[in-house]
């Protein structure tokens, strides 16, 4: 008997993404989520919390190489990291391409997350135990709350503004994130997709233009995501993410897979009907 499994995320029942699976690696819950971890034919591993998918081995580089590397080339120098979520380590190990970068804080809510990913994800993983990497299993709500003007770059590596990560969508987490920042200290968060959330994705903008003073939504496809179009957005006080240090980002893309000199200056494009998302959700009342 040949069997016929498939795995589907469903975004709002009206559309959805399916995967071929030919295994369960793991499946358990922890206190704040359900973890699994399947085998598909199209993406290899694939992590789910609360069965929506997080990341895959096959196109997980489209995700981290842009929270990574957009924000972090901005800065002049980056020494002090903070990554927000992020417990599969994909991020972490993105911006440890960074030679200016001498410590990298991990505040993940789930120690769960992390040993999965460790055991079942060693190619995105495989970074987590650098020495320049600490990590703290704490609520991000709650650890910058007293981190004032002290990180170079802050990269939100959340999931979805679901369960857990709820707290990490409000004004007052992003006021908190800009206060930790230094003065020429870069934010990015991810910031769901224009097509497939598009309440989320006008929400988070509005909420983050009220903060910041630079405010910026890139986009680049991850294909496994709702819409396969997805969105994270550069915040700053003063940095703007356009210029880029030239020496740094070519020695970055001589390892990336999507990452490079000319996605940087094409990513702030915005296509219209996401300016008029835009537009409208920063005059909404
Ligand atoms: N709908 C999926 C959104 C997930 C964003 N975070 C992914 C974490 C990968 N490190």
């Amino acid at each position: 008997m040949v069997l016929d499994v498939w795995f589907t995320e469903k975004h709002e029942d009206k559309q959805g993404i399916s995967l071929k699976v030919s295994g369960i690696l793991y499946s358990g819950q922890s206190k704040f989520q359900k973890i699994d971890v399947i085998e598909t034919e199209a993406y290899g591993r694939v992590l789910l919390l609360d069965g929506l998918v997080m990341t895959t081995e096959k196109d997980e580089f489209f995700y981290h190489e842009m929270i990574s590397h957009i924000p972090l080339l901005a800065h002049p120098n980056p020494e002090r990291v903070l990554i927000i979520g992020g417990g599969d380590g994909g991020t972490i190990r993105e911006t440890l391409k960074h030679p200016s970068v001498k410590k990298i804080e991990l505040c993940e809510i789930d120690g769960d997350v992390i040993d999965v990913s460790k055991q079942y994800l060693p190619s995105i993983a495989c970074k987590m135990d650098d020495p320049k990497v600490e990590t703290h299993i704490k609520d991000a709500v709650e650890y910058i709350k007293d981190k004032k003007n002290c990180f170079d770059a802050v990269l939100i590596d959340s999931t979805d503004p679901l369960g857990p990560g709820v707290g990490l969508f409000t004004e007052e987490f992003y006021t908190n994130v800009q206060d930790s920042l230094r003065e020429n200290g870069v934010m990015a968060a991810q910031t769901e997709s224009p097509i497939a959330c598009r309440k989320e994705f006008k929400l988070i903008n509005k909420l983050l233009n009220g903060v910041f003073s630079v405010v910026k939504p890139y986009f680049a496809p991850v294909p496994t995501y709702p819409g396969s179009y997805w969105s994270w957005t550069f915040c700053s006080k003063v940095t703007q993410p356009e210029i880029y240090d030239e020496n740094t980002a070519i020695e970055v893309e001589k390892s990336t897979k999507y990452y490079n000199r000319e996605i940087h200056r094409a990513v702030f494009a915005v296509p219209n009907y996401v300016k008029n998302l835009i537009t409208r959700s920063q005059t909404a009342k």
